[in-house]
């Protein structure tokens, strides 16, 4: 049964501003929200919905967690941003808390993803020449089919999907692309001496969250190392306790050279993104040589500090791991004729629809919508399911009756 989607005056107001005078750079689902807290969002109609995108991952703490948000008005009170022309008190104590927390000699902090993203991109062709020793101009990074990672010029460069990339360019050369989740083509893409990184997800959140095999990223550090090519994780969306484990690597006990982290790394306040590596890397920028006038800010800062916190104190990796297995059992349980395949770690979920009709899966999106559940399709058939971390057993049963009863047309 194809619903056609009735929207409140209310809803309409605010969707035609945004039609009227906002760049059309999304397709959003017709749903305007006013508020959140944990697990749910309410409308403007004061309808309230489970939550099950997370900001894309960055509202692993849930919606307006009090601790975040108690912390984030207490520093934006005091003092917000000074930067980097001038040191303040909250930057160093960040930094060794990053330090203890993950274990790297050393944090550059940035922003959004992407800066994370280009700064190991830049870390790695500055050690590639400096360390390594490759010649001036020739470092190459490899990167893998269907590949998130940002929407900078640089980023596309490498993005296999056409939408990303259709006349943006020229690209930035200095990128070569294999198959995710495929060791022999690594193995022989770094014969290439001039290779100085590999950027990989340790599960690929936008293709449509594929989870390589067991054993893949242990295989991939393994050839890194012997290659003396630096490993760089993006985890900024697989990271901060998301599939089960603070960082998807720990699954396979993979210490990535470079680790990128963002999104909720500040609980889904503020932009905060970090790049951690160890002194031979990290040491190979010098003063003026990167930077970004919010990077390090104090408020993000302390936000990134109890948005880890929390995580930690309120065991949300184990949670995830729990309520993610359940979930996929669950769901495979169903029985749904349309369901072809479910897959995914902790909280971090995909099903792919099959179905006759061409947009079954957004239609199925509009439908759980009205029955009290936000979730969007990605790459047409797949429909991704990532409640924020702290989501009860009785909340994900309540959210696979919402699931079951909306997955039909
Ligand atoms: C959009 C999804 C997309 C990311 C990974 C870096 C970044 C992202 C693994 C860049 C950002 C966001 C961007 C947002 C939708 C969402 C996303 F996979 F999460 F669903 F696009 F693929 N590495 N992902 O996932 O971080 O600069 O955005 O802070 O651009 O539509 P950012």
């Amino acid at each position: 049964m194809r619903l056609t989607t009735s929207l409140s005056s209310q809803t309409e107001y605010y969707l035609e501003k945004e039609a009227q005078y906002g760049a059309h750079n999304y397709h959003p689902l017709p749903v305007v929200l006013t508020r959140g807290r944990g697990v749910h969002v309410w409308d403007v109609d004061e309808k309230r919905y489970f939550d099950f995108l997370s900001g894309y991952s960055a509202i692993n703490q849930g919606h307006c967690h009090p601790r975040i948000i108690e912390v984030f008005i207490e520093q934006a009170q005091k003092l917000t941003l000074t930067s980097r022309a001038f040191h303040n008190n909250v930057l160093g104590e960040y930094e060794e808390y990053m330090h203890s927390f993950f274990g790297y000699d050393k944090v550059l902090p940035m922003n959004t993803g992407v800066e994370a993203v280009e700064t190991g991109l830049k870390l790695a062709r500055r050690w590639g020449y400096e360390v390594k020793g490759v010649e001036p101009g020739k470092a190459k990074i490899i990167t893998c089919g269907n590949n998130f990672h940002g929407r900078t010029i640089s980023v596309v460069s490498f993005s296999t999907d056409a939408d990303s990339r259709r006349d943006f360019g020229p690209f930035t050369p200095g990128f070569d692309t294999i198959p995710y989740n495929d060791i022999a083509a690594l193995e022989a893409a770094l014969e290439d001496k001039n290779v100085v990184a590999f950027l990989v997800e340790p599960i690929q959140g936008e293709a449509g969250v594929i989870v390589p095999d067991a054993g893949y990223l242990t295989k991939v550090a393994a050839l890194c190392k012997r290659a003396q090519v630096l490993l760089i994780a993006d985890e900024i969306q697989t990271g901060l306790a998301r599939t089960g484990k603070m960082l998807a690597c720990d699954h396979e006990e993979v210490r990535p050279d470079i680790l990128l982290l963002g999104k909720a790394l500040s609980g889904g306040t503020m932009p905060v993104s970090a790049v951690l590596a160890d002194d031979e890397i990290m040491l190979t920028i010098k003063p003026g040589d990167h930077g970004s006038t919010y990077g390090g800010n104090p408020l993000a800062c302390k936000v990134a500090i109890t948005a880890l916190q929390v995580l930690k104190d309120e065991h949300m990796s184990e949670n995830a791991a729990v309520q993610g297995a359940y979930f996929r059992e669950q769901l495979l349980g169903l029985g749904n004729e349309f369901i072809s395949v479910v897959r995914g770690k902790g909280l971090l979920n995909a099903i792919e629809i099959k179905h006759p009709v061409k947009d079954a899966a957004w239609e199925m999106c509009l439908n759980m919508k009205n029955n009290g559940l936000l979730a969007k399709p990605t790459h047409g058939d797949k429909i991704r399911f990532a409640p924020p971390l702290l989501i009860s057993r009785e909340q994900v049963d309540e959210c696979l009756d919402i699931i079951s009863r909306s997955l039909v047309l």
